[in-house]
């Protein structure tokens, strides 16, 4: 496995190798749903392709005052995990190493980014964006893969694949959960005990919503809010049904409908979605 820090030797590589190239973006904190994600990207590849995770914690999509700097950094744990799936090549790159100071570009999706975890988080999809374009054109991945957990991330990320011509294809990946539902997520850990015991009422709130009979959206918002809201600790931050290609508001529930959530826990904010 190679481990690659800079820019000028991702280029450099990327520039070299023939084979299909399939790209893994992460933060790091590797857990089973990131090794789904890995292990999509070598089937996508196979097995003379090349499987490329990158490892960076993105400054630019953390709001001030988030947990930017204490976001778990793993490195020799995430180094082991890589090996084992047979991951070919890690670009684990320094903050300094991927922005240059006084840098005055980004990448902006200015729709589908307005909503959801955009409104409670400004800024943070211009940050995704940005460091995805970066790690498109350092790596020329033919492929990369996003997971469905983070299904706002995904639209966007292809519809900016779209927008800028790309010649990358985008694989969705279904959500890898903990046997009692709740999604895995590097920021579980941030959970205390009594925090955790109550987080899977999001996924019990998705699946009745699922479930129900009503058409109007509001009625099923309202049942989910009512479920999370038997849960002492938890407070929405969000509870919408929109499409799931524009990602905008549904008043009705028809094909392709998308309930999304984002609910606290302490400072904790746990996301999780379900197609209705
Ligand atoms: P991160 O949160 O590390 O997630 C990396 C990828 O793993 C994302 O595509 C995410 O949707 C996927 N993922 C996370 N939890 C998952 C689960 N339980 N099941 C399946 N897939 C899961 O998302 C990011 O990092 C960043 O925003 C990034 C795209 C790397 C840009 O910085």
């Amino acid at each position: 496995m190679i481990i690659l820090t800079t820019t000028a030797e991702a280029h450099e590589h990327s520039r070299r190798r023939a084979c299909k190239r399939v790209l893994v973006p992460t933060m790091g904190a590797l857990h089973a749903g990131h090794v789904s994600l890995i292990q999509l990207a070598r089937a996508s590849a196979g097995v003379n392709g090349e499987v490329v995770v990158s490892i960076f914690v993105n400054p630019l999509q953390f709001e001030p005052g988030s947990d930017y700097t204490r976001y778990p950094r793993p490195a020799a744990a995430d180094g082991k995990v890589c090996r084992a799936e047979g991951v070919d090549l890690v670009f684990q790159p320094a903050a300094n190493e991927m922005y240059a100071p006084g840098r005055s570009t980004f990448v902006k999706e200015t729709s589908l980014s307005e909503r959801l975890c955009g409104g409670s988080r400004p800024g943070h999809f211009r940050g995704v964006c940005t460091v995805v374009a970066k790690l498109f054109h350092l790596l020329a991945p033919a492929a990369a893969v996003f997971g469905e957990k983070d299904f706002q991330q995904l639209a966007i990320v292809r519809r900016m694949v779209r927008d800028l011509d790309f010649p990358i294809e985008i694989i969705a990946a279904p959500t890898i959960r903990e046997p009692d539902g709740l999604a895995l997520s590097s920021r579980n850990q941030y959970l205390n005990p009594q925090e955790r015991a109550q987080a899977p009422i999001i996924r019990a709130a998705l699946l009745e919503a699922a479930r129900a009979e009503e058409k109007l959206s509001a009625e099923i918002i309202e049942r989910v809010r009512s479920k999370i809201a038997t849960a002492p600790l938890a407070r929405i931050d969000y509870a919408e049904i929109v499409g799931a290609d524009d990602l905008q508001p549904r008043l009705m529930i028809e094909p392709r409908s998308l309930l999304a959530v984002a609910v606290f826990f302490g400072k904790t904010r746990l996301i999780d979605n379900v197609l209705l």
